[in-house]
């Protein structure tokens, strides 16, 4: 099968909880290829362009805050991306479930989430969520000459 490449961010909750590495380390410690990696403070332009296709979701002002860093000490987010055979789904395997209650306690959302007392998913990491959607948030990350 033919390689494809995912979009793997670790939020800014992660970023406040000081586990970026543990979380790096659990996704190089696959079969999938780190093949791109920077550090970004996001702006409101981008976490919306990101989030896009949620815009009409009770809950997307709030996930564009979070990406920004609003809910956590305004921190930045780590973005990578990795590539191998069925990246998405393995990445998407590793990450765990979106709530991190019904996570596979393994995943890094299983053993580092949490849902706030507000109802917060506060799940560390985002991974694209299919191919289509992989190839357009590589492209909204990362420069050509950003990835390897
Ligand atoms: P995913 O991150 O597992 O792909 P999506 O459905 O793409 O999940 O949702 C994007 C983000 O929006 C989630 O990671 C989570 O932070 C937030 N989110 C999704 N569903 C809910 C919800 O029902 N309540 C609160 N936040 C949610
Ligand atoms: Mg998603």
């Amino acid at each position: 099968m033919k390689a494809e490449s995912v979009l793997v961010l670790i939020k800014p909750d992660g970023m406040q909880k000081a586990i970026a590495g543990e979380v790096i380390s659990q996704f190089l410690n696959s079969d999938l290829k780190l093949t791109g990696m920077k550090l970004v403070q996001v702006s409101l332009k981008l976490a919306q362009s990101h989030y896009g296709h949620l815009r009409g979701k009770f809950f997307f002002k709030e996930i564009v805050s979070y990406l920004m860093g609003d809910l956590h000490g305004k921190n930045p987010v780590v973005a990578m991306v990795f590539t191998g055979t069925d990246a998405v789904a393995k990445a998407r395997r590793m990450a765990g479930a979106t709530n991190p209650e019904e996570a596979d306690p393994r995943s890094v959302r299983g053993k580092f989430g949490r849902v706030t007392t507000k109802g917060v998913f506060e799940n560390l990491v985002h991974v694209s969520s299919d191919i289509t959607e992989a190839r357009r948030e590589i492209a909204l990350w990362f420069k050509k000459e950003e990835t390897i």
